[in-house]
């Protein structure tokens, strides 16, 4: 094999690129190299794979008109206005002159992630309208170069990440209504309005990409992120080359960073897995607004979700889920060994609204009695539905969220007959819960209430 080969498969195995095809002489790769290249990936989906819960922040200039745009509302998302309210450009820039979010403060909403029992936060650094929620040296639509804020948000929060322990990460749309290089070509649509898919001018690409790419690197180099979060990919002028291409180029700039499967163009729509025809770029996969009905085994995966019916704050949008909805759905992802990166939309003066931070301060509640059966757990063992909650599992424990307590005091485990040393609950280790098995499996005689009415943790030790 001439040197350069050598040089390139080095610099590939190194820079650890997540699920691209590795290369030797027949082409095949060689188990060592392999099973570096797997050590790499384990050891830097560590972190990621034991936080199992996060925060996605939607804060934005979309954050100004709130939904509403010369009398109009919609029922659509409110990031999307640029688009459903066909705003030419023109038109949408002036907002960047009313985004003055003097009650923004970084400590407070690490403060409400980290109660909440989330240990990272994904924000918007950049979303399909175009404008850089950071300093960009390569931009003047920018956050400090054209709102009366002229202060760096992203600068406050990373910081603030970093002092309270909680993971800072960005997401960064390939779509972009107001770069030159992008123009809309649809019915009805304004040529410079925001729209579901762009059209690239002859030409410009490359311009294009060298922009994101400069972006890319202000980003990573001035933030550190821990993961860099890519949408809008759905653009039929972005290919699954392209994805590969940019993948090398962040973890060029950090290896351990973690990217997600939509820089290229793997996933399967909302549901948000990758197709299985060829390798595609992307440590993991990103459900939608839905959690997988099976947990999906050897795969990566989180699952983002609204707390009411949009990304991007909405001043009426008020169809909030309930404080037991959310936590059922933290245990429901990770009963199937995914993550759960729940979003809040901030308004334009800097705040997370105050339906958000009370749901958020109910699910902290919940998490810090029972973190440590979600945190770094695994899916649970059982094939079919559990009738009652759901399972997590660590080494030597399993872990039962009981959603619907027993009337009758007794909660049967289906089929279950690992040899299980000790049974109690989650908030009461002291107490020993009596247990039998019989031919249906696992008996556990339990409180004749349920000690938490959204879902009660009984902690199974297992001899292993
Ligand atoms: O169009 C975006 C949408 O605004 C939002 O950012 C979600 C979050 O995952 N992603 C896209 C829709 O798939």
């Amino acid at each position: 094999m001439p040197r350069r080969d050598i040089l390139i498969l080095l610099v590939l195995t190194a820079l650890g690129f997540g699920t691209m095809r590795r290369l030797d002489q027949t082409g095949a790769m060689s188990p060592a190299r392999a099973a570096a290249t797997d050590t790499q990936r384990d050891e830097r989906m560590r972190w990621w794979r034991e936080a199992r819960f996060g925060m996605f922040i939607h804060w934005g200039l979309y954050a100004v008109p709130a939904g509403e745009y010369h009398g109009l509302r919609s029922k659509d998302i409110g990031e999307w206005i640029m688009s459903w309210a066909n705003i030419p450009r023109s038109e949408y820039e002036p907002f960047a002159r009313q985004f003055n979010p003097v009650k923004f403060d970084a400590a407070r909403w690490v403060r409400i992630a980290k109660d909440a029992g989330m240990k990272y936060m994904v924000i918007t650094s950049k979303h399909h309208d175009g404008f850089s929620m950071f300093d960009s040296a390569v931009s003047d639509y920018d956050i400090v170069d054209s709102t009366p804020y002229k202060k760096d948000p992203m600068r406050a929060l990373s910081d603030e990440c970093k002092k309270q322990g909680v993971k800072f990460c960005f997401y960064y749309s390939i779509m972009d209504w107001h770069h030159p290089s992008q123009y809309v070509k649809a019915e009805g649509k304004h040529e410079t309005a925001g729209h579901g898919k762009t059209q690239m001018r002859d030409g410009q690409k490359d311009t294009y990409v060298k922009y994101m790419k400069a972006q890319l690197r202000e980003l990573v180099t001035k933030y550190d992120p821990a993961v860099l979060w890519f949408d809008g990919e759905w653009v039929d002028w972005w290919t699954e080359a392209d994805g590969k291409d940019l993948y090398q180029y962040v973890r060029g700039l950090k290896p351990s960073i973690l990217i997600n499967n939509r820089v290229g163009k793997g996933r399967k729509g909302m549901e948000g897995l990758n197709k299985d025809d060829q390798e595609y770029a992307g440590d993991f996969g990103t459900p939608e607004q839905q959690i997988p009905p099976t947990g999906i085994r050897g795969v990566d995966w989180e699952s983002c979700m609204t707390m009411n019916e949009t990304w991007g704050f909405k001043s009426y949008d008020n169809q909030w889920k309930s404080v037991e909805t959310l936590v059922h759905n933290v245990i429901d992802t990770a009963s199937k060994g995914g993550n759960y990166l729940l979003n809040v939309g901030p308004t334009a003066e800097g705040e997370i609204p105050p339906p958000s931070v009370e749901r958020l301060a109910g699910i902290g509640k919940w998490m810090k009695v029972n973190g440590d059966a979600i945190y770094g757990t695994t899916a649970g063992p059982f094939k079919t539905q559990l009738a009652w909650g759901r399972a997590t599992a660590k080494p030597g424990k399993l872990y039962l969220h009981v959603f619907n307590w027993p009337a009758d005091g007794t909660l049967t485990v289906p089929g279950y007959t690992d040899h299980v040393t000790r049974a109690y609950l989650m908030a009461n280790p002291k107490t020993d819960l009596t247990m039998k098995t019989n031919a249906g499996g696992l008996l556990i005689q339990v409180p004749s209430s349920a000690p938490d009415p959204i879902a009660t943790v009984i902690v199974l030790e297992v001899a292993r």
